[in-house]
């Protein structure tokens, strides 16, 4: 009897976790459906890494980078502030922009409206090679 009640219980857990399950993805679904915004996730890392490092998205959609590391990291695309050139690249008519610093566990996010390659870094860790980018392809 006692065995029986557990089985039971059991699957009742599992049909709540499938059900839960369609939940999410029939709400995903349909938030593309509706032309909503698509996410992108970068995490900041403690050995001074962007990753995923390289990413391709649509015009439009939006990035989130987290601070999943214990130390402090920025997410930088302009000149005026990078060591070296070569690690700032930004479309003609896309605009520089900074997340100032992130601290632990915290996030910045930006939506990209221009499309073009975004190559960006990290204003503590440039020197230890600390770079990214973002390829924006043009909305059909
Ligand atoms: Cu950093």
């Amino acid at each position: 009897m006692f065995a029986m009640m557990k089985i039971k219980r059991m699957l009742f857990l599992f049909r709540s976790v499938v059900l839960a399950s369609l939940i999410v993805l029939v709400t995903v679904n349909s938030s593309y459906a509706a032309g909503k915004t698509a996410v992108d996730t970068v995490k900041m890392t403690n050995n001074a890494q962007f990753l995923p490092g390289k990413l391709t998205i649509t015009q439009g959609n939006r990035v989130v980078w987290i601070n999943t590391s214990d130390l402090v990291h920025t997410v930088t695309c302009d000149r005026q502030q990078a060591i070296k050139a070569k690690d700032v690249a930004l479309p003609d008519n896309a605009k520089a922009f900074d997340s100032g610093k992130l601290n632990p566990g915290n996030m910045y996010s930006k939506e990209f409206s221009t499309p073009g390659i975004y190559r960006y870094f990290c204003i503590p860790h440039e020197a230890l090679g600390m770079t990214g980018e973002i390829i924006v392809k043009k909305k059909n």
